[in-house]
């Protein structure tokens, strides 16, 4: 892609953040997904950014919706292709909520994925990996944050929120985006060396869901649980009538937050 050309349309100064990263940077004005843009583009470089002022088809987790309006919000998929087992790609999205709560002050962590402040969600992360005779080919590692949105659409009033929401005051995007890619990049480093093990303690502090009341979503079924710890691989240890369970990856609501009463 020519960056040159978009530079005069881009809603959002690529320049300043060309720098911090190692790859390539692709942006565009407008696009279905940037996760779907790194999927299907070719020959792209180890640690590239996708990065986009809209999307018309921002996804979320399991086939639901991201909304990703335009000059509000920071859409952008970071493109990997690591040399790491099968079973560590889940714990790159603990990471990448790491890079955005160590850049934006005042946000927790709800398992797996989700960037609250308050009580709501001000980022999403979303890692898909593609892979062939069982070798990973690349990792997508998507990020979605509410940065300057006024409001949200009905459906997501009471889970959604922005910094602008939050705060009061308007910020600029570049910013935020420079300090997330700067923070995943030199936490990936270190991930690949020495493993999740290095951010636990720091994962731990950030995690909302500890020490909560759960309700755990596997295969249909619905079990409330308490929320104890984080392992050190990254998943979730709850109790279940009294006993331990170990879950690495299904839906878990959190009593008190995002709707879950
Ligand atoms: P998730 O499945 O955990 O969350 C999706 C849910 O979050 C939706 O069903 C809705 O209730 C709520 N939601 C939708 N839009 C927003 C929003 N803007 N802010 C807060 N809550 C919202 C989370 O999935 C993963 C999101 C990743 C988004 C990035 S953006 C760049 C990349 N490209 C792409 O298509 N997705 C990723």
């Amino acid at each position: 892609m020519n960056l040159k050309g978009l530079k005069e349309s881009s809603k959002i100064n690529i320049e300043k953040i060309e720098e911090f990263v190692p790859g390539k940077l692709y942006y565009k004005n407008n696009t279905e997904s940037t996760n779907l843009d790194a999927k299907l583009t070719e020959n792209v470089p180890d640690k590239s950014v996708f990065l986009a002022d809209r999307q018309t088809k921002g996804r979320g987790r399991m086939g639901r919706e991201w909304s990703s309006p335009s000059g509000v919000g920071i859409w952008m998929s970071i493109y990997l292709k690591p040399q790491t087992d099968m079973a560590d790609i889940s714990k790159l999205t603990l990471i990448a909520g790491l890079a955005v709560s160590r850049t934006i002050n005042g946000t927790t962590i709800k398992w797996p994925n989700d960037v609250l402040m308050g009580t709501k969600k001000l980022a999403g992360i979303l890692t898909e990996m593609s892979a062939e005779s069982g070798k990973i080919k690349n990792v997508v590692v998507g990020i979605g944050i509410n940065v300057n949105n006024e409001d949200f659409p009905q459906e997501l009033q009471d889970k959604a929120t922005s910094l602008l929401i939050e705060t009061g005051k308007q910020m600029e995007r570049e910013e935020i985006i420079c300090g997330v890619i700067n923070e995943f990049f030199s936490m990936y480093d270190k991930f690949s060396y020495a493993g999740f093990a290095e951010f636990c303690d720091e994962y731990t502090q950030k995690c909302v869901t500890l020490g909560k009341e759960v309700l755990i979503i596997k295969n249909k079924q619905k079990n409330v649980a308490k929320a104890i710890k984080i392992t050190s691989q990254g998943e979730l240890v709850v109790e279940i009538n009294g006993k331990e369970e170990v879950i690495n990856s299904s839906e878990v609501s959190v009593r008190g937050l995002l709707g879950y009463v």
